[in-house]
């Protein structure tokens, strides 16, 4: 018999933990939706992978000043089923649930798509998008809502929000015009990559400094180091800048966020564990429980 292609994790909760959502100050789920991808389709994977992956890292980070093991995380488990439009309001319905509740929603996919149930349900005045792709077709392979169109979905649907685009290097024409139009802020990646100074005049180019939802595709990081996606793009950015971004925007108020598009390419990849780090830098990076932080003394390594 041939083995399977990849082991079955054992299902088990990101980081180990089991609070309730009152105990929590984040709600977090998995969207292992894939019907409307292109490129590696293997998101029903990919919660699991977070899940398992987040375990397997060391628990500091040095960037935030953090303990891990001390944020304050429920895992709801997965969204799941075949129906693109049921799943597409059971999502919004779990991201309800959670912010009613004064908790932040933490999403963990999958299809980049499922992003526009999230910030149609907690409607964000900003939203800030990562992501090598701008995702503002207008339609593509004759279907209107797909991870290639749905960032021009939410901007038509929500004039009031707005929006931030950070990693742009692959797209069209047609969508370059349309988020010149829609007003869209787009800071490239080649800016990223050659000026460090770009990074300091994102706050500058914030159009608001509130209430932002934060939606991460993890292909905004060079396939060098984050091969396990759909869609992979040359000339990203690293994980050092990734994360010295998220430092900048954890100024304003962050309301939920998601990190999307971990499309597994084997049992075990580097990658993955890049994946699961991301949630956690963003997790400490948004985080207002004091009780996670470190002594600075601790990381204070001489000048
Ligand atoms: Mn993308």
């Amino acid at each position: 018999m041939k083995p399977p292609e990849m082991p079955v994790f054992s299902r088990g909760k990101f980081t180990d933990s089991d609070l309730t959502l009152e105990e929590a100050e984040f709600g977090l789920f998995g969207s292992p939706y894939d019907g409307r991808s292109t490129g590696r389709r293997a998101a029903l994977r990919a919660p699991d992978m977070f899940r398992y992956f987040s375990s397997e890292l060391e628990t500091t980070s040095l960037r935030f000043r953090v303990d891990y093991r001390r944020l304050r995380i429920c895992d709801l488990g997965d969204v799941v089923g075949m129906d693109f439009d049921t799943l597409f309001e059971e999502t919004k319905s779990v991201v309800g649930t959670i912010a009613d509740q004064d908790r932040i929603p933490v999403m963990l996919g999958g299809e980049h798509t499922m992003t526009w149930a999230a910030v149609e349900e907690i409607h964000p005045k900003l939203l800030v998008v990562f992501d090598a792709h701008l995702d503002m077709r207008d339609s593509y392979l004759g279907e209107s809502t797909s991870h290639t169109t749905f960032l021009r979905r939410i901007a038509e649907a929500n004039p009031d929000i707005d929006i931030l685009h950070i990693g742009f290097r692959a797209g069209e024409v047609e969508e370059i015009l349309y988020a010149r139009e829609r007003n869209v802020t787009i800071l490239p990646s080649s800016m990223l990559v050659r000026d460090d100074l770009a990074r300091t005049s994102i706050e500058e180019r914030m159009p608001s400094r509130e209430c932002l939802y934060i939606s991460v595709d993890l292909d905004v990081m060079d396939p060098a180091y984050m091969e396990a996606v759909s869609n992979p793009e040359p000339g990203g950015i690293g994980p050092d800048t990734l994360f010295s971004v998220f430092e900048l925007l954890i100024k304003s108020d962050v309301i939920g966020f998601d990190v999307m598009e971990l499309s597994p390419s084997s049992e075990w990849s580097p990658s993955h564990y890049l994946a699961a780090k991301t949630v956690l830098e963003l997790m400490s990076a948004v985080s207002k429980d004091t009780k996670t932080k470190l002594d600075e003394k601790l990381f204070y390594w001489g000048s």
